[in-house]
């Protein structure tokens, strides 16, 4: 449990590794084959998204930003509403480089908060943590290492304060739409009454963009995804031969849904020692890894309604790309 005052060593703990065992077990026998794209962010893996989100083609990132910073303000009075001090939790925090601006700005104005961020990388949440309590020594952090479901548990555990939970960046698109639907079920379960939830939303748009937002001309989404890869040969002795291997991305502008895939350039077999795994990999067979889905607002408000929240503000960028969405409960 990460508590206030915790090392972050002690809040680091790391039980991923058996869930890396099983998702290869079962996703590598499975037709078509498939790896969830959850452990993307291993040390290398959390450095390549932080280039992604510097990539031109990626426009997330800064739609997302441009959102932040010139709504950081109606946000607050938002968040700050109830007269009472604040829980901001945040889901999938990474980097932390655009709540830093809400971070920052909550400060400046005297809000009372704490800041909770969760975070699959134990190496992205550990670089968080040092900077945020570099620029704000005073700020009280409960850091948590852990995915989205398991931190759940954590939101009714504590304090009584305000429960604001972010989930930016378009995290949210790597469920399938009946996993939304249950996460946001019980997120809300957990939630009290008058508890917010930010969820930031990539929305459809000219297909083209979204395209090239993942194939970028750096091929730091190719990189990124064969990394996945080069973690399966790190942490379970396995051979895959990285240049067998290219990355392949779809957007589909009838489901909204962005999908990667690892393709073998040949007829292989690759050896997993560790778990004591062979497979067989036919010329151009493919491993699906990733579905980033972009969204219609008819889409968000029916989430919404369906998981029982009110939808309570709605902020784009200028260029309509990007929604950061408020529920309340
Ligand atoms: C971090 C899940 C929002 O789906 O856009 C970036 C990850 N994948 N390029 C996304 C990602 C390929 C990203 N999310």
């Amino acid at each position: 449990m990460a508590v206030h005052g915790n090392t972050l060593s002690e809040v680091i703990e790391s039980d991923v590794d058996s869930a890396l065992v099983e998702e290869v077990r079962t996703g590598l026998v499975k037709m078509p084959k498939r790896l969830s794209s959850r452990f993307f962010y291993d040390a290398e893996g959390s450095r390549i998204f932080q280039e992604i989100m510097h990539s031109p083609d990626y426009y997330l990132t800064r739609s997302e930003y441009e959102i932040l910073e010139t709504y950081k303000s109606e946000l607050l009075h938002l968040f700050a509403a109830e007269q009472r001090p604040f829980d901001l939790v945040e889901l999938g925090a990474g980097d932390g480089l655009k709540t830093k601006v809400l971070l920052g700005f909550f400060r400046e104005k005297g809000a009372e908060f704490a800041y909770a961020p969760v975070d699959i990388s134990a190496d992205a949440l550990e670089g968080l943590v040092s900077d945020v309590r570099q620029q704000w020594p005073d700020l009280q952090l409960k850091p948590q290492h852990d995915d989205y479901f398991n931190s759940l548990q954590q939101l009714s555990a504590e304090s009584d304060a305000r429960r604001i939970v972010l989930f930016l960046g378009s995290n949210i698109g790597n469920f399938a739409p009946d996993e939304a639907i249950d996460f946001y079920r019980q997120l809300n379960d957990k939630l009290q009454p008058g508890d917010i939830v930010l969820t930031g939303f990539d929305l459809q748009k000219n297909p083209a963009l979204i395209h090239a937002a993942y194939n970028d001309r750096d091929d730091l989404t190719k990189a990124f995804n064969l990394n996945l890869l080069r973690r399966i040969n790190r942490e379970l002795d396995a051979d895959f031969d990285l240049d067998a291997f290219d990355h392949y991305e779809t957007y589909n502008p009838e489901t909204g849904e962005a999908r990667s895939y690892l393709v073998s350039q040949k007829t292989q077999t690759v050896r997993i020692q560790a778990i004591d795994m062979t497979v067989p990999f036919a010329n151009g067979e493919i491993i699906h890894t990733e579905i980033s889905r972009k969204f219609t607002r008819a889409q968000i408000e029916q989430l919404a309604e369906q998981t029982g929240f009110m939808v309570n503000g709605w902020f784009t960028d200028f260029k309509g790309y990007f929604a950061d969405v408020v529920f309340v409960k």
